[in-house]
């Protein structure tokens, strides 16, 4: 399929591609940075190889969310939102931004949200996962009261939210001991992030804010093939889940939350997925540079599902969910080819001038 958009996609910079060295055993570090380093030459290359017309782009993880001095996260942020900016604007027919956030400062990250969405064009936020921050021996999940006024702020926006992964504190992951290979992408990002997301839906945010939009990757993390069961579970029992929210957790994951299919390239869990929560709600990704584009494309154009439905989770949701109208990808396209027109036009003045 051409056209595709593709939404979780990474990049690092030089002061964060180290948090992504302990992903990559050593003789494969050399290739994971210099894909993490690059935007413009092989990613570029990869995606008109594949298909993909368009990356919303993210920073690596955890990066800011593991910086437990709230100032150097407020700081990080801005830096990282600032350079995507300027990578986007070299190539904004093939590169949006979502931005990077210091949620251990939830004032600060609804600022910074709003100057992103606002001033910079980005089109949503990803952040990884839960945040550290000093004072505090434990690890910050957003579905706590003070980050409350912050979903306000994103609702308001009206921009989406991606929560994606990462590895538990060493505090919490006992039941990993001694298997560490379970941590990361096999099992522990998925477990934590299926957890964090359970805990926004059950803590009664999305009554308050039912706009919210949260999207997670990995093909919902595990959650589709497990959501029957966290709301039908002893059923005969006279007393059922006791949480703050007042519906069913699944009324929740289908109305207030998306999912992509980066690095689960899974016809079977995709389908599993499209039922539970419908092919208007997945989106594609290739979770680029960890994953390659190829793997991520080569089986989505040839899954076994309708065109109808990769047409949409390939291209059209994600043009619906982030406002990449036909209109706004044509005009940069456009914008592009008039700049090239203008250019040819300058140096024509030149040449004549000269002649
Ligand atoms: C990711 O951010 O998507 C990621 C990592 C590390 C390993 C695998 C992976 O940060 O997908
Ligand atoms: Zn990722």
């Amino acid at each position: 399929m051409q056209g595709k958009i593709a939404l979780e996609e990474h990049f690092a910079m030089e002061g964060t591609v180290h948090d992504s060295a302990g992903f990559a055993p050593a003789e494969d570090w050399v290739e994971l940075k210099a894909r993490l380093l690059d935007i413009h030459d092989r990613r570029l290359a990869e995606m008109d190889a594949h298909g993909i017309e368009m990356m919303l782009l993210s920073l690596n993880a955890p990066a800011v969310q593991a910086l437990s001095d709230r100032n150097r996260a407020v700081d990080l942020s801005r830096r990282a939102n600032d350079f995507l900016a300027e990578q986007v604007a070299r190539r904004p027919d093939r590169f949006q931004g979502l931005a990077a956030l210091p949620m251990q400062d939830p004032d600060a990250a609804a600022r910074e949200l709003d100057r992103c969405a606002s001033a910079l064009g980005f089109r949503g936020a990803l952040v990884n996962g839960f945040s550290e921050l000093a004072g505090t021996d434990h690890a910050l999940y957003y579905d706590r009261k003070e980050f409350w006024p912050f979903w306000s702020e994103v609702e308001r926006l009206g921009v989406p939210f991606y929560l994606h992964p990462r590895n538990p504190l060493a505090k919490d992951a006992a039941i990993y001991e001694g298997h560490r290979w379970l941590l990361g992408p096999t099992w522990a990002f998925g477990q934590e992030t299926a957890v964090h997301a359970l805990r926004l839906m059950g803590c009664g945010l999305f009554d308050a804010h039912p706009r919210l939009q949260i999207i997670l990757g990995h093909m919902g993390e595990g959650l589709p093939y497990s959501m029957w069961r966290v709301d039908n579970h002893n059923k005969w029992m006279r007393t059922q889940n006791a949480y703050p929210a007042r519906r069913k957790i699944a009324d929740y994951f289908r109305e207030n939350f998306y999912i992509t299919t980066s690095g689960n390239f899974r016809t079977q869990a995709l389908i599993d997925a499209m039922l539970e929560i419908g092919a208007d709600r997945i989106l594609f990704s290739t979770d680029w540079p960890f994953e390659n584009i190829d793997h991520a494309a080569d089986w989505f154009d040839t899954a076994a599902i309708s065109e109808g439905d990769r047409l949409k989770i390939g291209r059209d949701n994600a043009r619906a969910l982030f406002g990449l109208g036909d209109a706004s990808i044509q005009s940069a396209a456009e914008q592009k080819t008039s700049s090239v027109a203008m250019e040819e036009t300058r140096e024509l003045l030149v040449r004549n001038r000269r002649a």
